[in-house]
């Protein structure tokens, strides 16, 4: 990461402690800039703020703990007044997201679909015109056949790659593999989605869409809090 990127991060994790109050539980989403905002809100706590937070992997939940966050680990999940998450595209316009890169897409998804609100956080070099132009979507599936389930989601033309570290497939916390499936610029997000999800194999994927609720986005010349009804189509 470089020190300006960095910085930026900083900047939009600061800027979304605006939507914390006393008494929320909180989604702390996982990645840099979501590592960002927990240190962050860990200082809140520390000067007095009260909140509980659900952690979207064992890293964020690491980070949060050291920090002082209560957290609950509750697999039934209660319903999350705020969530606060890092994203690696955002197509302002529809308020769609490619998440992931850190393999923590479905518990990000689970998490962010139990919270009234989404709240991303991230620096301008993710905002896209269209989602899949820079990045690959993730996709977590069952280990088991994975070649097959690999074969079937490039048939809808998104070149998989099984993800990898040192040699050996990178297992997500609830022990799924990732596939990084390559579509380039997607015209229709939605086609896509349901497509990948209705794949033998396919746990979930990274196209989060109609999620957010506000998107913050830091840039040298500032810091832009997005609302869906503020950007023009
Ligand atoms: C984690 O699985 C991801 O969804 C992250 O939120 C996303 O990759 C953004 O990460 P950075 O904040 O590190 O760019």
């Amino acid at each position: 990461m470089t020190a300006e990127l960095d910085a930026l991060k900083r900047v939009a994790a600061q800027r979304a402690l605006d939507f914390v109050k006393d008494g929320m539980l909180l989604g702390l989403g996982s990645g840099s800039t979501s590592e960002l905002f927990a240190l962050a809100l860990g200082e809140r706590v520390a000067a007095g703020l009260k909140v509980t937070a659900v952690a979207t992997s064992q890293r964020v939940a690491d980070l949060a703990r050291q920090h002082g966050i209560t957290l609950i680990e509750d697999d039934e999940l209660p319903r999350i007044d705020l969530t606060v998450d890092g994203a690696d595209e955002i197509e302002p316009r529809s308020f769609g997201l490619i998440k992931g890169r850190g393999g923590a897409l479905l518990r990000e998804k689970l998490v962010a679909t139990a919270s009234d609100r989404l709240c991303i956080i991230a620096d301008d070099s993710k905002l896209v015109g269209a989602l899949g132009e820079k990045v690959p979507v993730p996709v977590a599936i069952v280990p088991f056949g994975w070649r097959r389930t690999a074969d079937r989601i490039a048939r809808l033309g998104g070149d998989p790659i099984l993800r990898r570290a040192d040699g050996a497939p990178v297992v997500s916390d609830d022990g799924l593999y990732i596939l990084d499936c390559r579509f380039g610029p997607i015209s229709e997000p939605a086609r896509v989605a349901a497509a990948l999800k209705g794949l033998l194999g396919v746990v979930d994927h990274g196209l989060f869409l109609g999620l957010a609720w506000r998107v913050i986005v830091a840039s040298a010349s500032g810091v832009a809090v997005l609302e869906p009804r503020t950007v023009s189509a």
